[in-house]
């Protein structure tokens, strides 16, 4: 018989949503190591916890995620609270011995993100940087580390949103920089940081700028920075929420020695590959489907060519993650990895504000 994970989801929001999904997913596609059990979901008093937990199948409902984490029947504590939650609650967590995993960004600054790795020291966790876990991205990285891309030159990122545009949202807690941070950076950047640290490696030292297009609104709307990473290979990387035209729109190319490589997230299943050791005759840009048995990820989903979602991302790390764990090995992204994150974010919001060049993260 598998052993039992009872899980505690603090949070129902739209994240509270995909991680629900991938809890109750996951057994369907991968052969897990344990039996899930959706035991709690902590949420406000509204009828948003009370749907969420008939929808998703969590056994109760709870109003005070403080008490939750203290109880004795959770194994697992999911965090999808609002950025500025995610310290404390990942903190008390594993300080009670629970296994922690938590919604990103880690947290709103380094120095609860050290905390929180000190804290979780000797307990598994996870941040969901659920991204790496497309299988088109894990491809991408399986082609850089077998060489085929050879020496990156160029590493060119950005996630766009639009909904910033919209004066109406501004009463979400991303709005308000007490609860969300800076604003995109702090959001959609650290996607971008985590998959660039991920393909390509660490960056040594960067340079920033920030804008506000909306009046009065005290966070950032979009951020763009100038990135040199220790390979040699220079960096351009941007978030926006006034990306107009564009919905969910997280892209890379990557222009190494021997091959090009291009992710666009609206088309997740693809990934453009060009490769340059051809004869130049007979090169072009390859439109590859990275819905074959034989790809990352992908087999564990459906046939080739069924392809597969967003929610997809999030099923493939929670199975990841679960199958580190039986196995005692150590999971990516983890919170030394969402720390790096942190570091470099840091980075370049100090870059912003001083219109200076900054080293990123240590390389140790
Ligand atoms: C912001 O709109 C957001 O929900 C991010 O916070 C998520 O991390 C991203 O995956 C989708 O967009």
């Amino acid at each position: 018989m598998k052993p039992e994970l009872r899980v505690a989801l603090l949070g129902d929001g739209f994240m509270g949503k995909a991680h629900s999904n991938a809890w109750a997913q996951a057994p369907h596609f991968f052969d897990l190591p344990y039996r899930i059990r959706r035991k709690l979901i902590c949420g406000l008093d509204t009828p948003l916890l009370h749907q969420t937990a008939a929808q998703w199948e969590w056994e109760e409902t709870a109003t005070d995620w403080r008490a939750a984490i203290e109880r004795d029947d959770i194994d697992v504590i999911d965090i999808a609270l609002p950025n500025h939650l995610h310290a404390e609650a990942a903190i008390a967590a594993a300080r009670a011995g629970k296994i922690v995993l938590t919604e990103k960004p880690m947290a709103n600054t380094v120095d609860e993100a050290r905390a929180m790795v000190e804290a979780a020291a000797k307990v598994p966790n996870l941040v969901w940087y659920n991204y790496r876990r497309v299988p088109a991205i894990a491809f991408a990285k399986q082609l850089i580390d077998e060489g085929r891309v050879g020496q990156i030159y160029h590493y060119e990122a950005a996630y766009k949103q639009q909904w910033g545009a919209d004066a109406s949202r501004a009463a979400t807690w991303r709005m308000d920089p007490k609860q969300g941070g800076s604003g995109v950076a702090d959001d959609l950047l650290t996607h971008v940081i985590d998959t660039a640290l991920y393909l390509n490696g660490p960056m040594k030292e960067g340079v920033a700028m920030a804008a506000t297009f909306m009046p009065g609104r005290q966070v950032d709307d979009a951020f763009q920075a100038m990135i040199r990473f220790e390979n040699g290979a220079m960096g351009a990387i941007m978030s926006t929420r006034f990306g107009i035209g564009s919905k969910n729109a997280k892209s890379f190319r990557i222009h190494g020695a021997n091959a090009m490589l291009g992710f666009h997230l609206e088309k997740l299943n693809n990934l453009e590959f060009l490769d340059f050791t051809e004869p130049s005759t007979e090169q072009g840009v390859r439109d590859l489907m990275v819905t074959d048995l034989k790809h990352p990820i992908f087999g564990n989903f459906w046939r080739p060519g069924h392809i597969i979602g967003y929610e997809h991302s999030f099923i493939a790390t929670l199975a990841a993650f679960l199958d580190a764990l039986s196995k005692d090995e150590e999971f990516h992204p983890n919170f030394r990895d969402g720390l790096a994150v942190q570091q470099v974010l840091a980075g370049l919001q100090q870059s912003a504000a001083s219109r200076q060049w900054v080293p990123l993260q240590p390389s140790a």
